[in-house]
């Protein structure tokens, strides 16, 4: 029956994983996927989260599904961390929000939402380059997609003046993704002030933003500075979609919870697309899952699980940052390289794009036993304090001539 069935090439970064899982050298670092791993390497449950498991155990609820837009608790905690308490969307009770399958799910419904009734062209602007998933996600759903230049290969920076002329030379009300924090795989942020002169040139042209926010405290440390673009935009009165993803924050990976959410103009535009949501999710899956929701809103309302959660970020954040500065001190002084490793200090959040070339990675791959995706994206969270020179030693042997 299947023999009509091509075999497909397998995921970019989850391919790099099964790579490592073959490899028996002891000295082997899987560096592919984004998935934070504390300082012996190994995956890292939250204690805050331990904390609201054991809570909600305690509880003992039963199983029942959810609504169609998931548990209240949850989306109501969701939109306060992203948007801010007392943001106007909230208090105005304008903004429509669903629990959503994670970051993915979230982009997915978004998608669906968009080409269903966003009444512009169904075309999305994507940054050059992007979380790879992006592109399979929103022509699943019947989007087209277009580039914008952002990341410097020169400077290994943000290429502000290409992405303005971008932005600035696109069609009229189209659609652009931009990553809210912690941009994948770059590492690579605007500034506040570039964030503000961003919103002024999507204002003037009357484009819409898509946010996509998968790493909320992974970029700073702190939660609402990280929302800074975000609640930017809302202050000036942009329309907006927003995906949230819970996955890296609370290093609740597996458990798929995140959040879709609109910018309204008053309660009754709100209701009005809650109800469409509702009718784009239920023949895709009925209903989320709700473990992962409801640890998510155990810890964001109950005060000293939130406090502890909020430094866990920081914590988190911190680790990935020390491994930065170690790594590019291991190879300017201890290996003595030539090449300029600015950027894997300046870069933030779970990535560090280093500007190997694919052949460098092989190399790495190959001589060193170190994983990473061919387009030369660390991912920091894979880098301990016991490995971290043999990986500047690895480095500087497949970059120095
Ligand atoms: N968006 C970006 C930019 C990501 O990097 C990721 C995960 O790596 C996601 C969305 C969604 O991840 P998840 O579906 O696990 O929340
Ligand atoms: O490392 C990354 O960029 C992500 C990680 O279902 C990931 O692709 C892996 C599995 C998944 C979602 C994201």
């Amino acid at each position: 029956t299947w023999s009509n069935v091509p075999q497909g090439p397998p995921d970019a970064i989850l391919g790099v994983t099964e790579a490592f899982k073959k490899d028996t050298d002891p000295r082997k670092m899987n560096l592919g996927v984004g998935a934070y791993r504390d300082d012996s390497g190994k995956p890292y449950v939250l204690s805050s989260v331990k904390k609201a498991e054991q809570i909600l155990l305690d509880k003992g609820l039963d199983k029942e599904y959810a609504g169609i837009t998931g548990l209240p608790d949850f989306t109501k905690s969701a939109g306060e961390l992203a948007y801010g308490e007392n943001s106007a969307l909230i208090k105005d009770k304008r903004l429509a929000i669903t629990q959503s399958i994670s970051g993915t799910g979230a982009l997915r419904i978004g998608a669906a939402f968009l080409n269903a009734f966003y009444p512009h062209a169904k075309k999305v602007y994507v940054p050059n380059p992007t979380w790879g998933n992006h592109i399979p996600i929103m022509k699943h759903a019947g989007l087209d997609l277009e580039k914008y230049t952002y990341f410097d290969k020169e400077t290994n920076g943000l290429n502000i003046s290409g992405m303005l002329e971008d932005i600035k030379g696109a069609p009229k009300n189209s659609v652009f993704l931009l990553h809210a924090c912690a941009h994948n795989p770059t590492g690579v942020d605007p500034t506040q002030q570039q964030w503000d002169e961003i919103s002024q040139v999507v204002k003037e042209r009357g484009h819409f933003v898509f946010f996509d926010m998968a790493y909320q405290g992974f970029a700073s440390g702190d939660c609402n500075r990280d929302a800074y673009a975000l609640r930017k935009f809302v202050d000036e009165g942009h329309p907006l979609v927003l995906s949230q993803s819970f996955a890296k924050n609370m290093g609740l990976y597996g458990e798929r919870v995140g959040a879709f959410s609109v910018a309204c103009a008053d309660e009754t535009e709100k209701a009005r697309v809650e109800s469409q949501l509702k009718i784009l999710i239920r023949p895709m899956y009925s209903n989320p899952p709700i473990h992962g929701a409801r640890l998510v809103s155990t810890v964001l309302n109950t005060p000293e699980l939130k406090s502890e959660w909020l430094d866990e970020v920081k914590f988190m954040a911190d680790r990935i940052i020390t491994m930065r500065n170690k790594l590019r001190g291991h190879l300017e002084n201890d290996f003595g390289s030539k090449q300029n490793w600015e950027h894997i200090t300046n870069q933030i959040g779970m990535f560090c794009f280093s500007g190997l070339k694919p052949e460098q990675v092989d190399k790495l791959k190959d001589d060193w036993h170190v994983y990473l995706t061919r387009d030369g994206r660390i991912s920091m969270a894979g880098i301990s304090s016991h490995n971290v020179k043999y990986l500047a030693e690895a480095i500087h042997n497949v970059t120095k001539d």
